[in-house]
């Protein structure tokens, strides 16, 4: 071991409330020890390099990060916060997340979790409805808020688009929403989607009395997307929807600067995501992921079903509920706990392979603060789209009354149909 890297590992250090703290799951790559490994990571991640350096000072030494736990494969390392601009979470990000993963020193590393200390924390913005004003905007109180991407994902033009969304409202739904690779193709231009889709929702929330939105896809090159966000407000629209993942953490900083001018609402779609956040042994956790998200501002975020299309684990989809939903985390096992302070909730949204038949059994899991998101659900409906959106709502019905579905079909044709279509049965 290198001298040089020990003192980066410190277990007599007690982390103060003003450390950024990092969990980290640590895989030694063969012939080194969790500690140097450890040592490696802490030093990576803050002001060190391979070998000492005659550039180094006193006022620098109190700049390095230090791992002061180590239980199994568990690290926990503190960061001292003068290392981070604030409100700038690519630069944090480049620290706790950017050479380590590459090193050889370590066979897998992965960032289970981060504790944002109060200072960092509060150079962020946060939500700027989060749930509670979200609930406020659509008007609905207690049950689940309900969404649906017409489909096929891609290929229907601006006015089949709009008219699906009409059909889904019409039918009981909330929100129409973007699938996470429409933007301004040929075959469905940005602009004319706007304009066809807003007349179509006012035309629905007329009709039904119910209000309506729609989460319109601006994912595209920053100054781009900026224009498409000012074009949704100018056609009062609610909110905005990106790919913050493939985005990337600056642009969407600089979104969420100008939703608050804009006034609108971030749907976050997570796309891209499981590339680094599936494997369990290296990369960075979907939780981090949600603390990022939150902390820059989204207002609904992706979490996974447990029982859909997608693989989403019933520990993780339960805990970025929990993290998205309150104000004060515990810490555990795997996680470090958080006091969210004044940065808002984010209204958790469970998405994939989900119908109707699932809608009761998902409820009883993740409750009802959520958001529930159905694409192939609704528009695989044998009777359509209007069909499908109602047995939606009426499965929701179903599991706010703990009634049956099969009692409840008895007496809705359109639930009746989903239910002979796809069964209760979850994805295996
Ligand atoms: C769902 C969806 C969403 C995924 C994203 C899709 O469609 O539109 O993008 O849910 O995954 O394209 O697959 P369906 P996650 O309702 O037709 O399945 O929510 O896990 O981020
Ligand atoms: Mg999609």
């Amino acid at each position: 071991m290198s001298e040089w890297y020990h003192e980066f590992v410190d277990r007599t250090y007690t982390a103060s409330p003003e450390d950024l703290l990092c969990l980290f799951r640590l895989e030694p790559a063969a012939g080194f020890s969790i500690e140097e490994a450890a040592g490696r990571v802490a030093s990576e991640s803050s002001v060190g390099t391979w070998t000492e350096v005659t550039t180094m000072k006193p006022r620098i030494r109190r700049l390095m990060a230090k791992a002061y736990e180590i239980q199994g494969n568990l690290v926990k390392i503190a960061y001292p916060n003068n290392l981070f601009e604030p409100g700038n979470m690519a630069q944090v990000l480049s620290s706790i997340a950017g050479n380590i993963f590459g090193m050889k020193a370590v066979e897998h590393v992965r960032l289970e979790d981060v504790r944002w200390p109060k200072g960092l924390l509060g150079s962020f913005k946060g939500p700027r409805f989060g749930i509670t004003g979200i609930r406020r905007l659509l008007r609905v109180k207690n049950r689940p808020l309900t969404a649906t991407v017409p489909k096929p994902k891609l290929g229907l033009t601006a006015k089949e688009h709009a008219r699906a969304g009409y059909e889904a409202w019409i039918g009981g739904i909330d929100m129409l929403k973007d699938d996470e690779n429409l933007t301004s193709q040929p075959f469905n231009k940005f602009k004319e989607r706007v304009t066809e889709c807003f007349r179509l929702r006012d035309k629905a929330e007329s009709q039904t009395g119910e209000r309506k939105s729609y989460l319109i896809n601006i994912t595209a090159e920053t100054n781009e997307m900026l224009r498409r966000a000012k074009a949704v407000a100018r056609a009062g629209g609610e909110y905005v929807m990106v790919d913050i993942l493939t985005c990337g953490w600056a642009s969407l900083q600089t979104l969420r600067e100008a939703c608050d001018d804009l006034n609108l609402a971030i749907h976050a779609h997570r796309a891209f995501h499981a590339a680094f956040t599936r494997n369990r042994m290296h990369g960075m956790s979907m939780l981090t992921v949600s603390d990022v998200a939150r902390l820059i501002g989204v207002d609904q975020l992706h979490i996974g079903t447990v029982i859909g299309k997608l693989e989403s684990p019933k520990d993780e989809v339960m805990g970025l509920r929990d993290n998205l939903q309150q104000q004060k985390i515990k810490p555990n096992a795997t996680t470090l706990g958080q006091d969210w302070q004044r940065i808002k909730s984010v209204f958790p949204t469970c998405s994939g392979g989900l119908h109707p038949g699932l809608v009761p059994e998902l409820l009883r899991m993740v409750g009802t603060d959520i958001i529930v998101q159905a694409g192939g659900g609704v528009w695989g409906h044998p009777d359509g789209g209007k069909a499908g959106a109602l047995a939606l709502r009426q499965a929701m019905d179903v599991a706010l009354r703990g009634a049956s579905l099969e009692d409840y079909a008895r007496d809705h044709q359109e639930l009746r149909r989903a239910l002979e279509t796809w069964g209760v049965a979850t994805f295996k």
